[in-house]
């Protein structure tokens, strides 16, 4: 087998695609700013640096390994290197960093501390540009900007979207959107995924815990909150839990400590959802309209990039709400009536995985007589923050169950927060044999897993219901040209935007693959130690429907985009 000697110590490889792999496996933290293993390697901020026998200078993320190669990862030289980089970039630097939103999160902060930088040999030439806070979903801060171009690669090649990209040339080199825009006007669907993988502050994701304090000092206002499915299997890596730990227990107690004054669950509108998406299909199906699939709509970002860059195909994307929509409907129709008995107003806040839900409440078409359905979205990290500003000690929390009657949900309405899972908790309503074998079944049948592109087949009356999964927009481009030249046909297909589904949003905390994949389990292990595993069978479903919606279903539940 191959090898590799690294700091003389003898290292086997086999298909690693570059030494920095390899480096990295042997357990030596080699530092990096601009690589990502999903994304093309770009080899610019050169803190990856070794050394070869011959006392060569090569970046390790950008040279494959070959047998018998020899590097040293620490020598005087790389030393000197390194810090002279981190130095430069400090000078390029605004560094307000007591300030900065990415405080205590920051690769640069942490490497200049690592490196036991204190002084800087350059005089500061930080970019001047203004800040671009546009957007509902994120903020740009030119002057933080360390040119690793992470965000440009993640909005061009997983998302197919290109909002952003370098302009300029040499020292003059900046990240920024066509023409200078502000980023509200260009294509961005406000996926978040340039923030997640930004390396400083220079793209942050926009908080509104403020505005969420101040409604719950109010004594005049009733808090009211909703949690996505997504979100109990990663809020506890901000406290030490391992990705993957269900922790809605607790999360619901800290909600309480922070005054919110009632806590729903995300997952019963998804069961919600689940019935008028279903009903949506089975009638598209009979109609004969079958050229093009049924398109989930739950995604924001989806639905955004939709109407920017397949307007097309807006008739077949699904009339429903998404969950989070459809509880903002749902609250105030409920809170209506108390708001007047007792003089107070009901503000709803919502708990996402998610950067794009921020704009997707602060559309138009989700108003009623001029106030949102949902007033607030806040991430996961948001959360995250709220918890440690009020000085909760999240560990020692005793779990607590959510409110009724909005927080009953299926294992159907959780697995929303995994992709697939929206097409899974689908297949369960139509269904009907909803035998345990069966819905094994419907597992194995291939909706599940990281995979960017699925397909399958199930039984479906007298014949099968052909469905397709994708995340990323990226592949869901891929599909659609596939779609458009007849190569494939669907019934359904649900998409995410973001690769991996809600798990892996931009609101959540920061994640690798194998962090993902253990989120993704935890989401399924709700599924499976629920009573309840289809939608159909909710009885809060089927008491709403009967009590409270009646024949409201078209106006609450079902929205008309209209860009
Ligand atoms: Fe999602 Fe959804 S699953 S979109 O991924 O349909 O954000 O978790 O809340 O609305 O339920 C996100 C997650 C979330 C909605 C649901
Ligand atoms: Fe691109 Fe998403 Fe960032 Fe918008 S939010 S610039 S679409 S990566």
């Amino acid at each position: 087998s191959k090898y590799m000697m690294i700091d003389g110590m003898k290292v086997r490889f086999s298909d690693e695609k570059n030494i920095l792999t390899v480096i990295r496996n042997a357990g030596i933290d080699l530092p990096t700013f601009c690589y990502y293993s999903d994304l093309s390697t770009f080899g610019a901020c050169r803190m990856c640096v070794v050394e070869d026998q011959w006392g060569g200078i090569i970046a390790s993320c950008s040279t494959p390994p070959k047998d018998k190669m020899e590097v040293k990862t620490s020598t005087p030289k790389l030393y000197h290197y390194r810090r002279t980089i981190l130095e430069l970039l400090l000078a390029s630097h605004c560094r307000d960093c007591t300030v900065c939103d990415k405080n205590g999160k920051c690769s640069l902060q942490d490497l200049a501390y690592r490196f036991g930088i204190r002084d800087i040999r350059f005089p500061n030439s930080a970019c001047q540009d203004p800040i671009d806070n546009s957007s509902y979903s994120i903020v740009r801060d030119p002057s933080k900007c360390i040119l690793c171009g992470d965000c440009v690669r993640v909005c061009n090649e997983i998302q197919n979207v290109g909002a952003i990209d370098f302009a300029h040339r040499g020292s003059n080199m900046i990240v920024s959107t066509a023409f200078g825009k502000n980023i509200v006007d260009t294509n961005c669907v406000n996926c978040g995924q340039c923030a997640a993988v930004c390396p400083t502050g220079a793209i942050t994701i926009k908080k509104n815990t403020r505005e969420v304090w101040e409604e719950i000092f109010d004594p005049k206002k009733r808090v009211v909150v909703q949690i996505a499915p997504a979100v109990r299997v990663a809020l506890g890596e901000e406290f030490g839990y391992a990705p993957g730990k269900n922790l809605i227990g607790k999360i619901t107690a800290a909600l309480r400590k922070i005054g919110f004054d009632a806590v729903y669950d995300t997952s019963f509108t998804a069961d919600l959802t689940i019935m008028e998406e279903a009903a949506e299909l089975i009638k598209k199906i009979e109609s004969g309209n079958n050229e093009f699939p049924l398109f989930t709509s739950c995604c924001p970002g989806w639905v955004k990039y939709v109407e920017n860059q397949h307007p097309e195909l807006m008739e077949y994307v699904s009339t429903c709400k998404s969950p989070m929509q459809m509880m903002g409907a749902v609250l105030r129709d409920y809170y209506g009536s108390i708001d007047k008995e007792d003089g107070k107003t009901t503000v709803s806040v919502a708990i996402m995985p998610c950067t794009a839900k921020k704009a997707e409440a602060a559309r138009e078409e989700f108003m009623t007589e001029g106030r949102p359905d949902v007033d607030y979205v806040i991430t996961t990290q948001e959360l995250a923050d709220m918890i440690k500003e009020a000085g909760i000690v999240f560990n020692e929390l005793h779990p607590e169950g959510e409110d009724m009657p909005y927080s009953l949900y299926s294992g159907a309405g959780v697995i929303f927060g995994a992709t697939g899972g929206v097409m899974e908790a689908a297949i369960r309503r139509v269904v009907e044999d909803k035998s345990h074998q069966s819905l094994k079944e419907i597992e194995y049948s291939g909706v599940r897993g990281m995979k960017g592109i699925k397909e399958s087949e199930v039984p479906f009356g007298n014949s099968v219901l052909r469905v397709a999964v994708v995340s990323g927009l990226q592949n869901a481009e891929t599909l659609i040209k596939k779609l458009q030249n007849g190569e494939v046909k669907y019934d359904f297909v649900e998409v995410m935007a973001c690769p991996g589904g809600c798990i892996a949003g931009a609101g959540q905390p920061f994640s690798h693959l194998k962090d993902k994949k253990k989120r993704t389990e935890g989401i399924y292990d709700v599924d499976g130690s629920e009573q309840i595993k289809c939608s159909d069978c909710n009885p809060a479903v089927i008491d709403l429907y009967d009590n409270v919606i009646k024949d409201r279903a078209h106006e609450m539940l079902h929205v008309h985009y209209q860009k």
